[in-house]
């Protein structure tokens, strides 16, 4: 898959362990936890938890400030040589919260410029924040894009915050839809690596997620994500408590194959917690809580 990408291309995924499966074995990730809030409200999401675009609902991160989160990194990076990528995920939506995720890229371009920075967004904010992100150098987004329906989309997002109001159902997600693909289309052209997450709910979304590859992959995206939906009624989430219940491996695995075609499929993804650290799948966060930091230095 690698040998067949042009050069500018595979330079750049080459050491990420989300866009390069052969990556994921020798090369890790982290992400900090300097995003609390959210613009938007996902039926598969429980707010006391992570951003469930990315991750695993039902672990809670420890919120850092950016000066935190660069102390982080930098103990990270010092002590896991294989860590080349730095990411932020949550636990709310990060470019909802750009004083604190673009600081945070900021310090780290200047002061650990090897670290690739990483992003990942329900792309609500997203074309506002194209220009900030190509100023930090950023070369991977990941937009989760669950429809380009809004008819869909109103059983997924029941309400937007869009310029200073709540919009309800099909109104909010039509807005969402198309920020997300504008967003999606602005990266495009500046040359921005994209990476699709969609959530595959059984009965909402999952035979319309193929439609949606294909359009995604017209815009340019590099990767397509199809995660399961995780919906375990203790994580307390809308979905949870209306008994929609999340793909079992075979659904998941024949939409995955639906999809692929001519599209790049990840199907690695160990859906991570907002402030994982390691190789995917492994999470040595506990060795680099704040406590242990401070006594590092
Ligand atoms: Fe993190 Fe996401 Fe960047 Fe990777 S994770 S922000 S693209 S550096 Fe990776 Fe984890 Fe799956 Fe995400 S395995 S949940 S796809
Ligand atoms: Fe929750 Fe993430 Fe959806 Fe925001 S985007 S509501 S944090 S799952």
């Amino acid at each position: 898959q690698m040998n067949h990408l042009p050069d500018h291309i595979r330079e750049k995924v080459q050491n990420h362990p989300c866009y390069s499966e052969d990556a994921h074995h020798y090369f890790a990730r982290m992400h900090v936890a300097v995003a609390p809030a959210c613009n938007i409200q996902c039926h598969y999401c429980n707010r006391k938890y992570d951003c469930a675009n990315e991750s695993r609902p039902g672990v809670v991160s420890e919120l850092y400030t950016p000066e935190q989160a660069v102390r982080k990194v930098k103990a990270v990076a010092a002590t896991i040589p294989q860590m080349t990528v730095l990411g932020i995920a949550g636990p709310g939506d990060p470019l909802a919260n750009p004083e604190r995720t673009f600081a945070t890229f900021r310090m780290l371009s200047e002061q650990a410029p090897d670290i690739k920075l990483c992003v990942s967004t329900n792309g609500l904010a997203l074309p506002e924040s194209v220009e900030e992100l190509s100023k930090h150098n950023i070369d991977h987004v990941t937009i989760t894009i669950n429809t380009v329906d809004p008819d869909i989309g109103a059983e997924i997002y029941p309400w937007v915050f869009w310029k200073n109001q709540r919009i309800k159902g099909r109104a909010g997600a039509e807005i969402l839809i198309e920020q997300q693909q504008r967003g999606l289309e602005m990266l495009s052209e500046r040359g921005i690596l994209t990476k699709i997450n969609s959530v595959m709910i059984p009965g909402i979304n999952d035979k319309h997620l193929v439609e949606v590859s294909k359009i995604v992959k017209g815009k340019g995206a590099f990767l397509h994500n199809v995660m399961p939906l995780i919906a375990e009624a203790e994580h307390g989430t809308f979905y949870g408590v209306m008994g929609q219940r999340g793909p079992n491996a075979e659904e998941l695995q024949e939409l995955q194959d639906a999809c692929a075609g001519d599209m790049n499929m990840m199907r690695h993804c160990r859906q991570c917690r907002a402030d994982a650290v390691g190789l995917l799948g492994e999470d040595r966060g506990a060795e680099f809580t704040l406590d242990k930091i401070e006594a590092m230095d």
